[in-house]
């Protein structure tokens, strides 16, 4: 039969023809792939010595969704409505053998085919929640079909990959294939189908359990609810639910007409291009220029962590989980004591909650070692610092490492605000040193900012990514700088929150804005959530802040019932008068005279200079590129996704000239805190994006 294009073979094996399809790297449904299936389907029923098609894929896995990069462009070739019709109405029946991930568009492809066989070790899922879309390509009408309409509603709209075994339980497949021996049990599987003349089985005509949902609008409502947390501002999954509600309540074609108009509204909205690219950039973040394959990793086998408080605690629980053994060195015994039984508490509650075994708590706590003795660090690959920021304490702490430590190991500081090259300074290895800045809680927040001081070597910084991808974090490399790439920006923030309140808004008022922009919370009430007193000291405070007078007053955050806010038991926020009073005093004391101020003003004051700073983090080459800082804001500080970052917001939903004349005008009315980034002004003159300008 032979090759039907490039991505494309026909071959056959007695009466049964397979079809196999090779678009690396993971044979996403692009024109060429299309193509190859729609004419090889067609041409393999057309032969009528062909009883049966199997539909399979070489590489890395089965089809693993729509050409992600096709989106937005204007498509040639048959449609991927075509290719699945031409795969539904085949005169036999068409077999999907699935291995690695049948996903999105190409769960939608195995949907169409008659039946489908899986390797154990296969997943499949709707994963287009996750880029603001839908599965537009039936997908949403076809799944409640098979699997009923709750379990098609947790599907779609979380976007799970399910594995093959509960495929197999809920209907989605039809049979489990040996691991490793797909081609041989799918069309074994085929030959069956054949010898019992089973019928040509299509899911669009399964109708039982839609039918069976049909007049209970309450499964909806409740999922809604169960839900709106988690999905507040995302279009997405409100419109994936309203398409499995169109499968339960109408007919096959006019739910797909509903599933077409709801798609084409999202894959042409705001949500989904910033989802995109998101993405694209959670990819991007781990190619780091001049960095290979071929780079030398450093083997790491033992962690040493410095300091049991909050920070090292929990930093050591990311190497326990991936099963790299750890030690934990504290000055004195009780700090040490307390830090291993607050890790020990941090497991069981994961464990109590289900997450985890009590075998798995067990497991992990075995790993983690204490020790008042730095000497104990002569055998580990990877030592980290996590102490208070102080620099003599740190070079001190990197003086006796220089000295403890095996050559060859990596020396790095958990430091979020201290010069990286100072620390480094002290050592006779600074290749050697590295910043890694966990966010707190450590074994939670997804994010880590690997920080490349001017000497540190390539292996280290080659083996510090490798690491982060092995406990589960997503890494952007960063620059020494003041804050480095998240808190600098944050710092940017922060000061205009500040000088806003003074001006004429309330900080519930700015919290309000931020929140409703997406952001978990706004700056005030993170204050409150962190302790207004994080680095504060009484005998330092003059008074001279808000914040100083309201530690002052005992009002330090929702630890002590009162901060900006006034808190009930349930730790249940409500604005202060008390505040209110106080701020507007302080106003008056600096002689501002307050003024209304939008809800707009809130916003461009907030967040433009954060994009304005990313632009220098830029152009001081601090950070590689423009969405590696959007990396950086989502997995750190929960800038909404659907926003793309800020740095993709002020470019492709704000605009940059926007971006830049209210720099502009803002510096006229309030100083240079506005000043505008150079890279900003050039990008601007020259009408050029930031990937233009190579960023
Ligand atoms: C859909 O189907 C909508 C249908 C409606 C139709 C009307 N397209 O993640 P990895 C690239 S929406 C283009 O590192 P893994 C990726 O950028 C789609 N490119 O590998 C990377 O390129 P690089 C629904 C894609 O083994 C390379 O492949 N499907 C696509 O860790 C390797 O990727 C999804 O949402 C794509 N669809 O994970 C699935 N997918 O090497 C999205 C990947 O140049 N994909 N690439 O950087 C995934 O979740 C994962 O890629 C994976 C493989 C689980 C398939």
């Amino acid at each position: 039969m032979g090759n039907i294009n490039d991505v494309a073979d026909l071959s056959t094996e007695g009466e049964i023809a397979v079809l196999t399809l090779n678009s690396p790297p993971v044979n996403a449904l692009s024109a060429p792939v299309r193509e190859g299936i729609f004419e090889g389907i067609k041409k393999a029923a057309a032969d009528s010595a062909v009883k049966a098609i199997v539909l399979i894929c070489d590489g890395r896995t089965f089809i693993a969704g729509a050409d992600i990069t096709e989106f937005g462009k204007k498509p040639t070739g048959p449609s991927l409505f075509d290719a699945q019709d031409m795969i539904e109405n085949a005169s036999v029946p068409v077999i999907a053998a699935i291995h690695g991930t049948a996903l999105g568009g190409g769960l939608e492809v195995a949907l169409t085919c008659h039946y489908r066989v899986a390797v154990p070790s296969a997943k499949c899922g709707l994963p287009e929640v996750n880029l603001g879309l839908l599965p537009g390509a039936g997908g949403t009408q076809r799944l409640p079909r098979i699997v009923g309409p709750e379990k098609a509603l947790e599907m779609v709209t979380t976007g799970q990959h399910v594995p093959a075994k509960k495929c197999l339980e809920m209907g989605l497949v039809d049979e489990l294939a040996e691991e490793g021996k797909l081609r041989e049990g799918a069309i074994a599987f085929a030959k069956k189908v054949v010898a019992e003349n089973r019928p040509l089985k299509k899911v669009r005509e399964m109708n039982g359990k839609v039918e069976a949902a049909r007049g209970k609008p309450e499964i909806f409502e409740n999922f809604r609810k169960s839900i709106a947390r988690k999905t507040r501002g995302f279009l997405a999954p409100e419109y994936n639910i309203q398409c499995i509600e169109a499968a339960v309540n109408k007919p096959f074609d006019e739910g797909i007409k509903v599933e077409r108009e709801l798609f084409t509204k999202l894959v042409t909205g705001e949500q989904s291009a910033a989802q995109r690219h998101v993405f694209f950039a959670e990819r991007q973040v781990w190619k780091v220029p001049g960095i290979d394959k071929d780079t030398k990793r450093i083997p790491i086998e033992k962690v040493g962590i410095i300091g049991a408080g909050t920070m090292g605690g929990g930093i050591s629980m990311n190497f326990a989980n991936a099963g790299i053994p750890v030690t934990i060195v504290e000055r004195d015994q009780a700090p040490l004591d307390k830090g291993l039984a607050t890790i020990r508490k941090n497991y069981e509650n994961t464990a109590k909650k289900g997450r985890i075994s009590m075998d798995d708590v067990e497991k992990r706590t075995g790993l983690i070692q204490g020790t008042t003795d730095m000497k104990a660090l002569a055998d580990c690959d990877l030592v980290i610092e996590a102490v208070f920021e102080n620099m003599d304490v740190k070079q001190d702490i990197f003086r006796q490492l220089d000295e403890i430590c095996k050559p060859g190991a990596i020396l790095a500081t958990n430091t979020s605000a201290l010069d990286i090259d100072e620390i480094a300074s002290v050592t006779k290895r600074p290749e050697a040193v590295i910043g890694l800045h966990f966010f707190s809680p450590a074994n939670v927040m997804r994010l880590l900012e690997v920080v490349r001081a001017d000497k540190t070597s390539k292996e280290v910084i080659a083996t510090s990514m490798d690491l982060a991808k092995k406990i589960g974090k997503i890494a952007a490399l960063v620059g020494v700088c003041p804050g480095f790439v998240g808190n600098r920006i944050l710092a940017q923030r922060q000061r205009e929150a500040n000088k806003l309140i003074l001006e004429g808004a309330m900080p519930w008022d700015v919290d309000r804005v931020l929140y409703d922009f997406g952001l978990p919370m706004g700056p005030f009430a993170m204050s409150d959530l962190a302790g207004l007193d994080l680095g504060w000291r009484k005998e330092n405070s003059k008074g001279e802040t808000i914040r100083d007078v309201l530690c002052e007053m005992d009002r330090r955050g929702q630890k002590t019932g009162a901060g900006f806010y006034d808190y009930d038991e349930n730790r249940k926020a409500t604005p202060s008068k008390i505040v209110e009073d106080i701020i507007k005093d302080f106003s008056e004391k600096k002689q501002i005279q307050r003024r209304d101020i939008s809800d707009q003003e809130i916003l461009e004051r907030c967040v433009y200079p954060m994009i304005n700073e990313g632009f220098k983090i830029l152009e001081e080459g601090k950070a590689i590129r423009a969405s590696d800082i959007d990396i950086v804001w989502i997995n750190g500080y929960g800038w909404p996704v659907y926003r793309g970052g800020p740095m993709y917001y002020g470019e492709k939903i704000v605009g940059l000239d926007k971006v830049l004349a209210k720099m502009q005008e803002f510096q006229k009315a309030h100083g240079d805190d506005f000043e505008p980034a150079a890279l900003l002004e050039k990008a601007v003159k020259e009408g050029k994006s930031l990937s233009e300008l190579g960023y």
